[in-house]
């Protein structure tokens, strides 16, 4: 049994163990989601051919909890007797269960259920091995904090056939709702790309709604300044983000400035953060931006110049 809404380290760990079990053909095992799973391990379980474990009451009178640190996690589940197998830092039920493989230094309850197998000779099965490698992926942000006992064990899965490209590709794969697809993508074709002084670059876009994941991708692309212009009736919205090089080089709380003197010098509300700010400008004030965004730059000692106009304004106007 898994903690309450298993993610993916906890569904792998579950389901190995369930088939390691099974496989020594003693006893009758069945494998249990309290509350179901969640998402990324329903789309990551269904991509492997894996049935997703129904959510529902989970009672027996012997249970071995997987991934599970602490009695909340387990809250309605009933049982008589546990044991354990587990990796985090603070694990409060260590007293309650035993046997208990237990090993904080493990990186994924997935590993450590990959290395007992592994050091007992066993051989998983190519979609299990896949599975197994996900959980490990998953809880050590793709391998992170890798050190050589992991590397061993992420080697003897490979060896059983675990696909890491699938692994990427189900990890990093997000279902994007079709209107954001068309934000962001409307956002990229109206940009206009200016240059901050030598090194740095500026982009300025509208779109109608989903500011943030449009920003996301102006960053990502190299804008040192983002700006992404929605308008709200009579108000424009004006979302801001600063690459974490350029607050660096000014040392004072970028965003959160800018959206300040856009909001000062145009007639609107604005602040916020270091790199993430806003501000509400009037709609009839789009035209003033570009310059109001300059003399701006230029008071810090940025020479601002037009790469590419792009049509935000138009399209904001
Ligand atoms: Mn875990």
């Amino acid at each position: 049994m898994t903690h309450r809404s298993a993610d993916v380290d906890a569904a792998g760990a579950a389901l190995i163990l369930n088939y390691a079990l099974s496989s020594y053909g003693r006893g009758s095992f069945e494998v249990c989601f309290p509350e179901g799973a969640d998402s990324t391990s329903r789309r990551i379980l269904t991509s492997l051919g894996f049935g997703v474990p129904a959510s529902r009451k989970c009672a027996a009178e012997r249970v071995i909890l997987v991934d599970v640190s602490s009695p909340s996690q387990v809250e309605g589940v009933e049982f008589a007797e546990c044991s354990l197998v587990d990796h985090h830092a603070v694990n409060t039920m260590l007293d309650r269960c035993s046997p208990r493989i237990y090993d904080p230094e493990a990186g994924a309850t997935s590993a450590l259920l990959a290395e007992a197998l592994m050091l007992t000779g066993f051989r998983v099965p190519e979609d299990y091995a896949t599975l197994l490698l996900a959980g490990i992926a998953f809880d050590t942000r793709f391998l992170r904090t890798l050190n050589s006992r992991l590397l061993v064990v992420v080697e003897w899965l490979l060896g059983m056939g675990a696909d890491f490209d699938e692994v990427s590709r189900l990890l990093t794969q997000r279902e994007v709702p079709y209107a954001e697809r068309v934000a962001r993508l409307k956002g990229l074709s109206r940009m206009g790309v200016y240059s901050l002084g030598e090194d740095y670059l500026m982009t300025i876009t509208c779109v109608g709604a989903y500011e943030s994941s449009s920003l996301r991708y102006a960053v990502e692309a190299g804008s040192d300044v983002a700006l992404a212009l929605a308008p709200r009736d009579e108000e424009i919205r004006v979302t801001v983000r600063v690459s974490e090089r350029l607050v660096r080089a000014l040392g004072t709380p970028a965003a959160a400035e800018l959206s300040r003197h856009l909001a000062e010098s145009l007639g609107g509300s604005g602040g916020g953060h270091e790199a993430a700010a806003g501000a509400a400008i009037p709609r009839s004030s789009v035209g003033s931006l570009e310059r109001v965004v300059s003399e701006f730059f230029s008071a810090r000692g940025f020479k601002i110049r037009v790469l590419e106009r792009g049509r935000w304004m138009e399209e904001c106007a």
